[in-house]
This record gives C-alpha cells, sequence and structure tokens, in this order.
C-alpha cells in the first residue's frame, strides 16, 4: 500500500517550543529569481507565522542552484543557525545540464546536512518547463518555499525532542 500523500503547505501554522530564539538560514539561487523569491517568501511567512522572529532569519543569494550547498555551508560555518532552507528551481533544458545540477545539489544538500549534523531542507524545484515550476511556487500546487519551512520546522521539534537538554 503506498503511504498517504502529504501536502506540507497544507499543514498550517507549526507551534514550536521557544520559537522567539531559533535563528534560520535561508539560501536562495538566484536562477529563475522570479519562482525562488515567490518560494523565499513563502518560507519567510511560515516561519514567522510559527513565532520566529524576522530579524532571527538571515537569507542570502548564490548565483545558482549548484552553488546552493557551499552557501549552506558558509552560513552554517559563519552562523548559529538550527536550520538551513536551500530553495532553487532547476528546469529541464535541451541538454543534460539538468540532470548534473539536480544530482549535484541534492546529494550535496544532503552531505552539508549530515556532516554539520545542522537540518539542510532541499527545497529545490526540478521540473520539465517554467509553468510546472510557477505552479509549485505560489500556483495550484503550493509553494515548495512553505513546504521547505515546515521540514525545518519539523526537525528541529524532532531534535528538540530528542536532545531536550541542549536545546531548550
Ligand atoms: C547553468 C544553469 C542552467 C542551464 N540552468 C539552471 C537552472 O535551471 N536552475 C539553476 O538554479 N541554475 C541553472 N544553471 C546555473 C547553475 O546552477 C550554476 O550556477 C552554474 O553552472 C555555475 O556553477
Amino acid at each position: 500500500m503506498s503511504p498517504k500523500k502529504t501536502n506540507l503547505s497544507e499543514v498550517g501554522k507549526i507551534t514550536i517550543k521557544n520559537a522567539s530564539h531559533l535563528k534560520i538560514g535561508i539560501i536562495v539561487s538566484e536562477w529563475n529569481s522570479e519562482i525562488t523569491n515567490a518560494l523565499r517568501d513563502g518560507a519567510i511567512n511560515t516561519l514567522t507565522g510559527s513565532g520566529i522572529k524576522k530579524s532571527s532569519i538571515l537569507v542570502e543569494y548564490v548565483p545558482g542552484s549548484f552553488e546552493l550547498p557551499i552557501g549552506a555551508q558558509y552560513i552554517i560555518e559563519n552562523t548559529e543557525v538550527d536550520a538551513v532552507i536551500c530553495l532553487g528551481c532547476v528546469i529541464q533544458g535541451e541538454t543534460r545540464h539538468f540532470e548534473f545540477i539536480c544530482q549535484s545539489v541534492s546529494q550535496n544538500i544532503s552531505r552539508v546536512s549530515l556532516d554539520y549534523n545542522i537540518p539542510v531542507i532541499f527545497g529545490v524545484l526540478t521540473t520539465n518547463t517554467q509553468e510546472q515550476a510557477l505552479a509549485r511556487a505560489g500556483g495550484k500546487h503550493g509553494n515548495k518555499g512553505v513546504e521547505a519551512a515546515a521540514t525545518a520546522l519539523k526537525m528541529i521539534q524532532l531534535r528538540d525532542r530528542l536532545f531536550p537538554s541542549q536545546n531548550s
């Protein structure tokens, strides 16, 4: 039986303990900026809606999605963030660029997360067309930035449950 499909855009407001003490990094790819800026705004609204101060959300930019992992690593090494959200949009073109970028970004976001023991969230759209991307950046399929922010908050909740003394 297939698992129940959950659209995290519909999770609503996530209540998180000590939200006002949390710091979140957001790293945004400038490639396809109309889409990635919409993802960024969705993520910020979700975080502030859960009680995180706007001044505790650090937003930085990289040229393309390929640079998201090193951007996340720079943020982690130079700030005290509880999670980093990586936002990008890779649209299939006529060459194999798409495959190389998607593979590298997904593997390296995962690597940075495990190397630094911090949630680094994969909020990267990988679509065939710009229309499909727009539909997932505030259109009929929700906003992947909202989902990425909700995922970051859920991972922080998990950390706080499993390591309560270190993060209370
Ligand atoms: C070069 C490139 C191409 C063709 N397409 C995209 C894309 O759809 N989305 C994206 O985020 N970035 C793209 N890039 C740029 C690469 O991510 C990267 O910035 C460059 O290859 C330089 O390393």
